[in-house]
């Protein structure tokens, strides 16, 4: 059975993962205004996979007898202001949310909590795969112009983005 202090985190992290799927969502509908449709399909994709992420959280804690809290998502953050930054957010998103990770796995550790140790283990493994995802596609960036970046080399990018496969 989970302790209260694990529970606690727990739920606070499920609450990162809701607002983490407001912030893709908020972010592709920006994309999409802006003529990125490809980059908008990607992250109304991922956006998918961070409520994923909170329904993971969600039946672990009910598994090991805890409740989660359902609780209202946060209002996601101003529009950003052109490509670049949409990706440099969202890299420091997921770079927080890396440490929100760690985070639990310290406290399991300190209560001895082996199952969510383990639990939280997946989540390692998936916020290293999700910061080289950023990272790639900000390499991608670079190699378009970066802020120089033509319309033609941006359309380009703008349809490799789309064409991204899911990770998970
Ligand atoms: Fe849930 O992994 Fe990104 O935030």
């Amino acid at each position: 059975r989970l302790s209260k202090k694990v529970e606690k985190i727990l739920n606070h992290q499920l609450e990162k993962e809701a607002n983490a799927s407001q912030i893709y969502l908020a972010y592709g509908v920006w994309a999409d205004s802006e003529g990125y449709g490809g980059v908008a399909n990607f992250l109304f994709r991922h956006s998918q996979e961070e409520r994923d992420h909170m329904t993971k959280v969600m039946e672990y804690i009910m598994e090991r007898g805890g409740r989660p809290k359902i609780g209202g998502v946060e209002a996601p953050p101003a529009d950003p202001k052109n490509i670049q930054e949409c990706f440099e957010k969202i890299f420091q998103h997921e770079i927080d949310n890396t440490n929100a990770i760690y985070d639990i796995v310290s406290l399991s550790q300190e209560e001895k909590d082996w199952a969510t140790w383990n639990f939280a283990q997946w989540f390692v493994k998936e916020q290293i795969e999700e910061e080289a995802m950023v990272l790639d596609i900000m390499d991608q960036l670079k190699i378009a112009g970066g802020p120089k970046a033509t319309s033609e080399s941006l359309y380009y990018f703008d349809s490799q983005i789309g064409k991204r496969e899911d990770e998970t």
